[in-house]
């Protein structure tokens, strides 16, 4: 038994996971534990070992994923006083938090492995699990960060639909074991984490509850880069005393010369609008990584000489010349840029932190790091990253082609698995249809939810045979796809240059179009009766949190309550168990209770009987325990 503890994950992992369990209530939350939590997880395990998990590869063998924290001091940058943005936020507020951004000499790091890395590699699909053993380590290893992204964007309703995890508690546990730094989200205006409108009443519950559990940074963006979709955003985040950074997404080619829509002074008015708004730092959100170096080098110095708060720049290295792109923003003057650990880096994702930091050598402004703690944090996330092999999009190698097709690298995986999902395995045409109907749109902004309705077209362009010089005509008598007709009605905004009339036209068909901000139309949520609804349905009270999940996502939310009642918590599974279950003979331990550690065993997998049921023999802590599944493979 002995050899069974020192084995234990828990135990393996080193100093960062011995007081796991008591830091971490709400991930496994033992107050309302019912006695046969054991059985509802190996349901869960039973479920997943018959018939799989979707898109992921059954294995024939499959071993508990255990991870080792790296052992660093964990003496805050040790033992020297240091001041970073966080400490001023919280105690001189959000003002005096940009103040010292701005005076800083070295360009400051974002850092985003635990949101849009994983969001951009493999689809979202990273469990806060797998960032629990070395979140509390990012407060001491990188002390001087600007922020570390950790929520938001797609990771709001793939942690219900996919995980089965309550995006809520990963950010209060975060919140709990990252108190030093600035925690960021990615907010999509008044589509909040959502891919539609929302009424301005919602967006404001949503963001007062996010900054409450625990975001200081809300980086705001519209996918049309439309200022009135973002204005309510920046309002409500001031608000609440955090910091508002307003957005721009980077489209198009600045330096071309056949750019004529989106040019330097597009971009510096748009800035203006932002700061008008009371933006305290300003976004660029490159999200398909279309800003070449030279172009980031007078974008930024542009915006630098016009407005005295910062600039944050994003990008995505799917082209390969992400570092470069931030080394001539560095030159330029950008205050802060966004990096991803190594081993979650390049590609899709974002460039690699060590890579950029290596690339400022010899420069003044090179990024104050320990480098070596910024490696054995990386060592972590080498060991995450095969946990979710499945997911991955496959790219290994620079896209330049991303300079025409110009899709975002949070889509490109999605996209990729929608378009399998309907046997579309051709992508290369699926990229060039992309093209094409941004081209037919008049040339948009794409990025959630814009780049949602440039690929549903896509996809439907591709299945009924349409082209541009087709569609017209062939579409009067085809239902277009909904994202499509909501784009067209102006339910996301309206677009820069406004709409194709004609094509408008034939997708609306009688369906109403409005040219106002949508949610100056939206009637408000009444809050009291979606919390007597949800009571209804959970018979409790719920939280406020929950009720806006309901709000934002009924559907997804419920079907999470469904399956939270009937696994219970899953969270607490290593990933490859989660994803692949177990197989016979496989030994897995589990934290259900404080402090003790339940041993679960897969003994046999039955044939399958003429009910078309397998029964599967397990023991818990050496009682057996026979469950029946149903095989749908
Ligand atoms: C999101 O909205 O999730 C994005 O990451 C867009 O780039
Ligand atoms: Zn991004």
């Amino acid at each position: 038994f002995m050899l069974n503890v020192l084995h234990h994950p828990v135990f393996a992992a080193g100093q960062a996971h011995t007081t796991f369990i008591d830091q971490t209530p709400e991930l496994f939350d033992f107050k309302h534990e019912k006695p046969d939590a054991a059985k509802q997880l190996l349901t869960y395990v039973g479920d997943v070992t018959v018939n799989g998990f979707n898109g992921v590869k059954a294995r024939e063998q499959v071993h508990a994923a255990e991870l080792k924290a790296p052992k660093i001091n964990l003496e805050r940058h040790n033992g020297l006083p240091i001041v970073n943005a966080k400490d001023i936020l919280d105690r001189d507020g959000a003002e005096a938090a940009m103040k010292w951004v701005s005076a800083q000499k070295r360009v400051l790091i974002t850092d985003t492995t635990m949101r849009d890395a994983h969001q951009s590699l493999f689809a979202t699909r990273m469990r806060t699990k797998d960032m629990l053993p070395i979140a509390d380590l990012y407060d001491h290893a990188m002390p001087n960060v600007f922020s570390a992204e950790v929520w938001g964007g797609a990771t709001f309703d793939v942690a219900y639909r996919f995980l089965g995890e309550d995006p809520w508690q990963r950010l209060k546990i975060l919140r709990e074991k990252m108190p030093h730094t600035m925690l960021q989200m990615l907010l999509r205006g008044s589509n909040a984490v959502g891919y539609k409108n929302y009424p301005d009443n919602v967006l404001k519950k949503f963001i007062d509850k996010s900054a409450e559990d625990g975001v200081d940074v809300f980086r705001i963006f519209d996918s049309l880069n439309w200022i009135e979709q973002m204005q309510k955003s920046i309002e409500y985040v001031r608000q609440t005393g955090k910091i508002a950074e307003g957005t721009m997404c980077y489209t198009g080619d600045l330096l071309s010369p056949d750019e004529h829509k989106y040019t330097l002074d597009y971009y510096k008015t748009l800035a203006g609008q932002l700061v008008d708004a009371g933006a305290q730092i300003i976004g660029i959100k490159d999200m398909a990584g279309l800003l070449k170096p030279q172009a980031a080098y007078e974008l930024i110095g542009e915006l630098k000489s016009k407005y005295d708060v910062p600039v944050h720049l994003h990008t995505h290295d799917t082209t390969g010349n992400g570092v470069a792109t931030y080394v001539q923003a560095t030159r330029a003057g950008v205050d802060v840029v966004d990096v991803a650990s190594s081993a979650l880096s390049g590609t899709t994702s974002q460039p690699s932190m060590s890579s950029f930091y290596y690339a400022l050598a010899g420069n003044e402004r090179q990024p104050e790091l320990d480098i070596e703690t910024v490696e054995k944090i990386n060592d972590y996330w080498a060991q995450v990253k095969p946990l979710y092999q499945d997911f991955m999009n496959g790219i290994t190698s620079p896209q330049t082609d991303i300079y025409q097709t110009e899709m975002p690298g949070g889509q490109y995986s999605n996209l990729q698995q929608q378009a399998k999902s309907l046997g579309l395995d051709d992508f290369d045409e699926v990229k060039a249809k992309y093209r094409e109907v941004n081209a037919l749109l008049g040339d948009i902004v794409k990025v959630t939810p814009s780049s949602k309705v440039v690929g549903d077209l896509a996809i439907f362009m591709i299945q009924n045979g349409l082209n541009a010089e087709n569609i017209i005509e062939r579409g009067e008598t085809l239902d277009f796809p909904e994202s499509v007709v909501n784009f067209f009605a102006g339910d996301l905004g309206q677009p820069y240059g406004g709409f194709p009339k004609q094509l408008q036209k034939v997708v609306l068909k009688d369906h109403p179009a409005i040219t106002v901000r949508p949610g100056s139309l939206a009637q408000p949520v009444d809050f009291d009766q979606m919390t007597k609804e949800l009571a209804a349905q959970l018979k409790r009270q719920p939280t406020a949190e929950e009720v806006i999940s309901y709000v934002l996502y009924p559907d997804v939310y419920l079907d999470y309550v469904k399956r939270n009642r009937q696994y219970g918590k899953i969270g607490v599974l290593d990933t490859n168990t989660f994803y692949q279950g177990m197989r016979p003979g496989e030994k897995i331990y589990v934290n259900l209770r404080p402090g003790r550690t339940e041993i679960l065993e897969l003994n046999t997998v039955s044939d399958m009987d003429v009910d078309g049921n397998r029964h599967l023999l397990f023991s818990e802590n050496g009682q057996q325990l026979v469950l029946t599944v149903k095989d749908q493979t």
